[in-house]
């Protein structure tokens, strides 16, 4: 790959994007914030787009997820677009039969569980991806310049729990039965999802996006011990293999307070942290030299302006703490996803808010 060949990142040295200032440890024009699950879900443009169109059948036409990507950037103001793709899209790219299924999520068409099962998973070509590169592309030429772009992809744990679970789950017992009962078809499997991530994030990088994002959403069903054993290997490989591409690289789970220093030790630049730790306390974790991201608690979006400025300034003042501590910066989030049933103008309002709050 041609790494910073035909992208964005060539003006990175005089960067505007708040969000790669805060990830660095320079100085951003303003307090960054974006939000998970800020594209689809709450907004009603989306579900007007959605009417019409499967969400696997949007995740690979480049002009829809433009345009996806796009509407919460234009309502919010927020300072970083998210990539509306989905965690299972260079799965499905590869040919593995799934779908994702409204209500639901994704749901796999035969799980996977068998040595036999993982030798015969396809690998992504990067032309699976094409439309996800293209995608970017337009919405490079699209974006204002003070706008960063996030890439994504999922985690191995993360994948792995849907490829064997079949779909969502709350226990996560066939993986964690294979994890545990056979380490070396798991450790195939885990290096083969490690692959298709890679080669997932490196389409994105090459076309330019100025972050990424690895998703272990549900890593913290795991110990410490068991996530350094089973799991940091293949994430760590992960973070190595695109680390030359020079642009911050976010780590983000649920749940993950006690996997905070575990899930730093595997090469991120910036630490998502859910709204169970405060982020000075985020800090003493993860240990200094990193950004922390976060992470206001998605339902205090329901509780009214009084409760949300009161709690968007104490994370604003959690915040400073943790660069205080030692963060070199604070990108503002959520804990985890925007639920679906969010006021949008709740959610414009609350970027003001941080917006107005004065920097560290
Ligand atoms: O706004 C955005 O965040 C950009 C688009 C995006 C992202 C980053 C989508 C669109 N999905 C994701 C990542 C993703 N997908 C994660 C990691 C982030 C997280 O923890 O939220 C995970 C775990 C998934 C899997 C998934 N896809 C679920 C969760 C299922 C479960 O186990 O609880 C669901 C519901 C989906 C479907 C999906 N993905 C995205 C949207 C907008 C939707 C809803 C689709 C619909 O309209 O029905």
């Amino acid at each position: 790959h041609e790494s910073g060949a035909h992208n964005r990142r060539s003006r990175s040295h005089s960067s505007p994007l708040s969000l790669v200032a805060a990830a660095t440890g320079r100085k951003p024009s303003r307090r960054p914030v974006w939000f998970m699950r800020q594209a689809g879900r709450s907004l009603p443009e989306y579900r007007a787009i959605r009417a019409d169109h499967g969400m696997l059948e949007a995740c690979f036409d480049p002009a829809m997820v433009c345009e996806i990507t796009l509407q919460p950037v234009r309502r919010h103001d927020v300072d970083a677009a998210i990539l509306f793709s989905d965690i299972v899209v260079p799965l499905r790219a590869a040919g593995i039969d799934l779908d994702i299924v409204a209500g639901t999520g994704p749901v796999i068409a035969r799980p996977v569980r068998t040595t036999g099962d993982v030798a015969a998973l396809p690998r992504l070509e990067p032309a699976g991806v094409g439309a996800i590169g293209k995608a970017v592309e337009l919405i490079l030429a699209e974006l204002a310049e003070r706008t960063a772009l996030i890439g994504f992809a999922g985690a191995p744990f993360t994948l792995a729990s849907y490829l064997i679970e079949g779909g969502p789950s709350r226990t996560y017992t066939h993986t964690k039965a294979l994890m545990y009962g056979d380490p070396v078809t798991w450790n195939a499997l885990m290096g083969h999802l490690a692959d298709i991530t890679i080669e997932f994030l490196r389409v994105q990088l090459d076309a330019g996006v100025d972050a990424v994002q690895l998703f272990d959403s549900w890593a913290g069903q795991l110990s410490p011990a068991d996530y350094r054993h089973y799991v940091a290997p293949h994430s760590a490989r992960v973070f190595a293999e695109i680390a030359d591409y020079g642009v911050p690289r976010i780590h983000f789970g649920v749940g993950t307070g006690e996997l905070l220093p575990a899930m730093t030790e595997v090469g991120p630049d910036v630490i998502g942290v859910d709204w169970r730790v405060p982020l000075d306390e985020a800090v003493r974790r993860v240990g200094p030299g990193k950004a922390v991201q976060g992470n206001l608690d998605p339902t205090v979006l329901f509780a009214g302006s009084d409760v949300i400025e009161r709690e968007v300034r104490r994370v604003v003042d959690d915040g400073d703490r943790a660069i205080a501590a030692g963060a070199v910066g604070h990108i503002f989030n959520l804990g985890h996803g925007v639920l679906p049933t969010t006021d949008p103008d709740t959610l414009t309002r609350t970027v003001e808010l941080i917006h107005s709050a004065d920097l560290p």
